[in-house]
């Protein structure tokens, strides 16, 4: 699981189906914001990167993500989007709320997903330290942001 030996930023190109129809919303959660800006711009430019169109792309905000899960169903619910990718950053504290909040959102984004039989992706970064965090928001281990993207760009090819 270590992020930092593998990095899908330099993902490779092969497998990825033509996205220039297909409409993405990622919602992004607004605590630890300068990392989920980053994260934000950088699966924003991967959709763009890999043939998705600015007019295609709906971002929706929310405040934590605790709420990801719902914001995430508000937009799977949309029936001409086909995939949802969530962003947002849970920085290890002092006390449990980290391990509630993690476990919500992935099972949370994990239901959603399975209702909706859409993508949803978890584009959720779960470090101990604001710097871990920067590191994979465009960092020395690259972008998880672009990952997040990368990854629902290559399940509409599945
Ligand atoms: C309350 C809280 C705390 C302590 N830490 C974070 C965090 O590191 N990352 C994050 O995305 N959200 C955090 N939150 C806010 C919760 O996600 C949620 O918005 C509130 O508990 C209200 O439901």
């Amino acid at each position: 699981m270590a992020s930092n030996q593998k990095n899908l930023s330099d993902y490779s190109q092969k497998n990825i189906k033509d996205i220039s129809q297909s409409k993405f919303a990622i919602v992004v959660s607004e605590w630890n914001e300068e990392v989920t800006e980053a994260l934000y711009q950088g699966a924003y430019e991967t959709l763009l990167g890999n043939g998705a169109t600015k007019e295609n792309i709906i971002r929706k905000n929310v405040p934590g993500s605790f709420e990801l899960s719902i914001g995430a169903q508000w937009m799977a619910e949309i029936e001409d989007i086909d995939a949802v990718i969530c962003i947002g950053c849970v920085i290890q504290g002092e006390t449990k709320h980290f391990d509630f909040i993690c476990d919500a959102v992935a099972h949370g984004i994990t239901n959603v997903s399975l209702k909706y039989n859409k993508p949803v992706i978890f584009g959720v970064l779960t470090p101990n330290t604001q710097k871990q965090a920067l590191d994979r928001a465009g960092g020395k281990y690259g972008n998880k942001g672009d990952e997040a993207a990368i990854t629902a760009v290559k399940m509409l090819g599945f």
